[in-house]
């Protein structure tokens, strides 16, 4: 269909826009956070521009999914913790400020919901307003959704999720993440008569939770690109010796590359990647395509421009497998849509092409 829309479809939900958070901590001040509601609508705006595909509503999938991988105490923490931290009085957003760190216990969860904040969070950037609760529902709904697609149909399928997924550990929220949606469609594909699920993270910061989730199991491979975490957040883990244990010892693929890296290397740290995958006989793909590798990105550091992302894309076809694009971070809001839609648009015509 020569200039016609193409089959690629996105699924999407004006619910993510229900978490509007006005503090993030940074540089020692509260700043208007960068992971913003707006990221969603030019995302979409510029999916509707370029005629990529139908964009649908999720479907409704419930808490199950969400249990399979992260843990019940946590899921329940996060349900409650708006409504218990107005309870206890506070007038501000929900930011965590004290840690089981290693001076202390971590085998009592607190009752407090100032410790329980500690126990479950991983850092301080990421406050907790209402409506986080419903948005994460909302997004998880949504990679599902996609992941279901895409395995029902061998169609690539696009989940515009917000919040991202990719820091949340099982029992963790951070880095702007509660639920892992990767973590959980790659867990729901499984269930599927997938074999073994390839998830690819392209997204400038180390998917740490994704790494956490599935680090001791074959059948899920890991492989994340990013800044190298001795300078990077989430600065504690995403090294590239850490290949997994046990039964999943191979499975996990860090790249970490220093800042300032460019498409050229950070390209061949991907093909590598892709490789991988094929030799470990992985049946689908997720991508936690994250945009913030852009050169332009505000709180990263690489410098890849819009055509890479095409280029990125194009590459990701040569997999030849069925592909689930879940929205991970990018902060160039202005060339958010351009930079997700590119990489879209590179898979669906070297598709089309071959
Ligand atoms: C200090 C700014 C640093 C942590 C960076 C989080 C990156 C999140 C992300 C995701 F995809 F998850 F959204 N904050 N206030 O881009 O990896
Ligand atoms: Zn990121």
């Amino acid at each position: 269909m020569p200039g016609g829309p193409t089959p690629m479809l996105t699924f999407h939900s004006a619910a993510t826009q229900q978490r509007r958070a006005r503090t993030e901590l940074d540089g020692g001040v509260l700043v208007t956070p960068y992971e913003c509601p707006e990221r969603v609508d030019l995302v979409l705006e510029r999916v509707r521009e370029t005629r990529l595909g139908e964009v649908r509503a999720p479907e409704i999938f419930g808490l199950g999914p969400v249990l399979a991988v992260h843990d019940r105490g946590y899921v329940d923490f996060l349900a409650d913790c708006w409504n218990d931290w107005q309870a206890a009085g506070n007038s501000g957003e929900a930011i965590a400020w004290i840690w089981p760190t290693r001076a202390l216990r971590d085998d009592i969860i607190p009752e407090h919901i100032d410790g329980r904040l500690g126990h479950y969070a991983l850092g301080a950037d990421t406050s907790i307003c209402e409506g986080t609760f419903e948005a994460a529902m909302a997004s998880k709904d949504i990679a599902l959704s996609a992941v279901s697609h895409s395995l029902a149909t061998g169609e690539p399928a696009f989940g515009l999720c917000r919040p991202p997924g990719h820091h949340a550990a099982s029992d963790q929220f951070g880095g702007y993440c509660f639920f892992n949606n990767a973590a959980i469609a790659a867990q729901h594909a499984l269930g599927r008569g997938i074999s073994r699920v390839a998830v690819l993270d392209v997204d400038f910061h180390h998917g740490n939770g994704t790494q956490q989730i599935f680090y001791e199991r074959d059948d899920v491979l890991f492989a994340s690109l990013h800044g190298d975490p001795r300078r990077c957040f989430p600065y504690f883990l995403g090294h590239a010796d850490e290949t997994g244990r046990g039964q999943g010892e191979g499975f996990n693929l860090n790249y970490p590359m220093a800042p300032g890296t460019g498409f050229d290397a950070w390209s061949r740290a991907l093909d590598d990647a892709l490789r991988r995958m094929r030799d470990a006989g992985c049946e689908a793909l997720v991508v936690s395509l994250g945009v913030d590798a852009f050169e332009g990105d505000p709180i990263s550091a690489f410098t890849l421009t819009s055509d890479d992302f095409t280029e990125l894309g194009r590459r990701l076809a040569g997999a030849d497998l069925p592909t689930t694009f879940l929205l991970e971070g990018g902060y160039a809001v202005k060339e958010i849509g351009i930079n997700v839609v590119n990489v879209l648009s590179g898979f669906e015509a070297a598709c089309r092409a071959s």
